[in-house]
């Protein structure tokens, strides 16, 4: 392994290593409300991650698929820390179970298919690379079109709704373009510059997300709830004037 995939992952590793600390600063925030923001599962995201580029770092759970590196860790990672990325911004919509199992089952999918791709050549790699491509549409179709039905009910958690909703909707767009150029797909894009970018992208789809949730953590306060019912009571004389 090239020693700029090597420093590029050191550097990965620090940035999610920081993170572990923004979440750590989340929780123990007691003027927050941690059980309402559900903000303990925000902890492997950052956490799993940071294990996961130690451990690619070192050059460990490499495998070589038609002559280019592959680093099966990367995929374990997706498979467990995305699903929280998209459940959790059904959490703060307010979203029914069933919408936030089903986006982080669809994420999943998408994870999963396109790790099989990875292992396959010709006609059944694009097949697989279409079905989870497919899965990422019904993903993105969820995040705009089906959770801002529900997030519309808590005006005071919009912000983070749409701050998520968009740092999640945009980034990940780079994925498959990334996967696409790289040697296990049309092959314009080395390895090295191809492990770069994902190291890049893992570390700003994460690190940044728990920061975002730090900032925006008040907007599960109680008294912010109630401030807004009690604006929206039309018997309590402040009528149609919102809280936020
Ligand atoms: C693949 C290839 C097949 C087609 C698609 C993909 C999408 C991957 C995505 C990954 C997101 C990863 C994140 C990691 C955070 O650290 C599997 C590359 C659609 C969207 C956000």
């Amino acid at each position: 392994m090239s020693t700029a995939i090597t420093v590029t992952y050191l550097i990965s590793f620090v940035f999610l290593v920081l993170g572990i600390g923004v979440w750590y600063k989340l929780y123990t925030d007691d003027s927050a409300n941690r059980e309402r923001g559900q903000f303990k599962y925000l902890l492997i995201v950052p956490a799993f991650a940071a294990l996961s580029y130690a451990i690619m770092a070192t050059g460990f759970t490499t495998v070589t698929v038609d002559g280019t590196d592959v680093y099966v860790f990367r995929y374990i990672d997706w498979l467990v820390t995305t699903p929280i990325l998209v459940a959790y911004i059904g959490w703060v919509a307010g979203a029914p179970k069933k919408w936030i199992y089903g986006v982080a089952g669809a994420d999943a999918m998408m994870i999963l298919v396109g790790g099989v791709a990875v292992a396959l050549t010709g006609i059944p790699k694009w097949v697989a690379f279409t079905v989870s491509a497919g899965f990422h549409l019904s993903l993105l179709y969820v995040l705009y079109v089906v959770f801002p039905k529900y997030a519309a009910e808590y005006p005071e958690r919009n912000r983070l709704f749409k701050i998520l909703q968009n740092h999640v909707g945009l980034l990940w767009l780079a994925y498959p373009l990334v996967w696409l150029l790289s040697p296990v797909g049309i092959d314009s894009m080395g390895v090295v510059g191809t492990a770069m970018i994902i190291a890049y992208l893992d570390a700003i789809a994460k690190t940044p997300y728990v920061y975002f949730v730090y900032r925006e953590r008040h907007c599960f306060d109680e008294s912010r709830t109630a401030a807004r019912a009690a604006a929206e009571d039309p018997t309590s004389g402040s009528a149609g004037v919102a809280a936020d």
